[in-house]
């Protein structure tokens, strides 16, 4: 087991993940997806944005709870705004998640406020959570990476004396790198005495890596979303942070079989189709064409893959066309019974290029096995 001080991955493809544009989700589809996250073993839930503008959202709070029976918790995110915290409250989930935004360009463009404002305003909104009756507050400050670290720092102190449970650094616009994120994590986990977060976003295909990075500098909980749904380019995806952990850093936590039908019923219902080469659920990730690899493969799995299909509940596939070998075909059609002189694979090894070229996709097993007994 990996040294990792992670304590769970939030999931927010019902608040984040529906934001991106278009995409939009029904009652039935949510609570089937909250299903197949609580299969999956994720550790919070973050099922929308509080506001009395979504009343539905306390109903669908409350069916929540009650299908994952206590297996994750469930969080609103929400505005430090009074009438949206007590709206949150009234829906009573188990995790309250405060936003606030921290660098001077939002401060000053979109709010037109200053950093005492943000102290005041934390202080009174934690205070006011804690009030309320919520045991577990957790705080996300926006824009993070671009925010003044001296100022933020401060914040993070703030934030801890306030009670607030957990800290969340976001990378609102996706610029931090795996270094960048290591040095400000370290930082601000180092000036509190609260688990820190990080929410990662995409713009610049680190949002992972930057997870991956933000865990191994010592954060306890990084968010994610299922296909990476999420503003612009979208944030950490699901699939590859809890694949990761799971078969390769030696979590046993989470059941990444789940993921793969996890995904199919976010991409059906966000109309977001899965590219055939997508990390951890593409349809063809596990399917090769290339002779030596083919030949490796078929010596020893571990070769080329980093971990074994069937970990996740998919299946190989080797194919063999233009791109075939000599040791590729032998290899494998003797462990299917045929044993093939020098010459034969030869011809073989032609004709199978030939068909492949005339069919224009590569031959499976079966077309193997045809073609070599034509020829023997
Ligand atoms: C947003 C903001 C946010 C907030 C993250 C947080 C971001 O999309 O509206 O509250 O921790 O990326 O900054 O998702
Ligand atoms: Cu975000």
């Amino acid at each position: 087991m990996s040294d990792f001080a992670l304590k769970g991955i939030i999931d927010s493809t019902l608040r984040e993940g529906e934001q991106t544009a278009g995409v939009s989700f029904s009652r039935d589809q949510k609570l089937k997806i909250v299903q197949c996250l609580s299969a999956l073993g994720v550790e919070e839930i973050e099922i929308g944005v509080a506001s009395t503008r979504s009343p539905e959202l306390s109903s669908l709070v409350t069916e929540a709870l009650r299908i994952t029976h206590g297996t994750c918790r469930i969080s609103l995110w929400s505005r430090c705004i009074v009438e949206d915290i007590q709206f949150a409250n009234s829906c009573n989930p188990d995790t309250l998640s405060l936003s606030m935004p921290v660098s001077d360009i939002h401060l000053r463009e979109k709010l037109n406020r200053d950093q005492r404002w943000v102290l005041d305003n934390l202080k009174l909104s934690i205070t006011t959570a804690l009030q309320l009756g919520f045991s577990t507050v957790s705080v996300g400050l926006e824009d993070a990476t671009r925010a003044d670290t001296d100022f933020l720092k401060h914040v993070a102190e703030v934030v801890d004396r306030s009670g607030a449970s957990r800290l969340r650094l976001a990378d609102t616009v996706g610029i931090a790198s795996p270094g960048t994120i290591t040095r400000l994590v370290k930082e601000i986990q180092g000036a509190v005495s609260i688990p820190v977060g990080v929410h990662t976003h995409n713009d610049f295909g680190m949002a992972t890596a930057n997870a991956i990075a933000a865990l191994e500098a010592g954060a306890g909980w990084v968010d994610a979303t299922v296909l990476g749904l999420g503003e612009r380019a979208g944030n950490c995806r699901l699939e590859e942070i809890i694949g990761y952990l799971s078969l390769i850093k030696g979590f046993n936590r989470y059941r990444p079989r789940e993921l793969h039908n996890l995904c199919n019923v976010v991409s059906n219902a966000s109309h977001i189709p899965i590219p055939a080469n997508q990390p951890v659920v593409g349809d063809a990730i596990f399917t090769c064409e290339t002779g030596l690899h083919v030949l490796g493969l078929l010596q020893n799995s571990d070769t080329y893959e980093p971990y074994e299909p069937e970990q996740i509940g998919r299946k190989r596939t080797l194919l063999f066309g233009g791109k075939t070998g000599k040791g590729a075909v032998r290899n494998r059609l003797a462990t299917l019974g045929f044993n093939l002189t020098g010459e034969s694979v030869d011809e073989l090894v032609v004709h199978i290029r030939q068909t492949a070229r005339q069919k224009g996709t590569p031959l499976g097993e079966l077309d193997l096995v045809s073609l070599a007994r034509q020829i023997l």
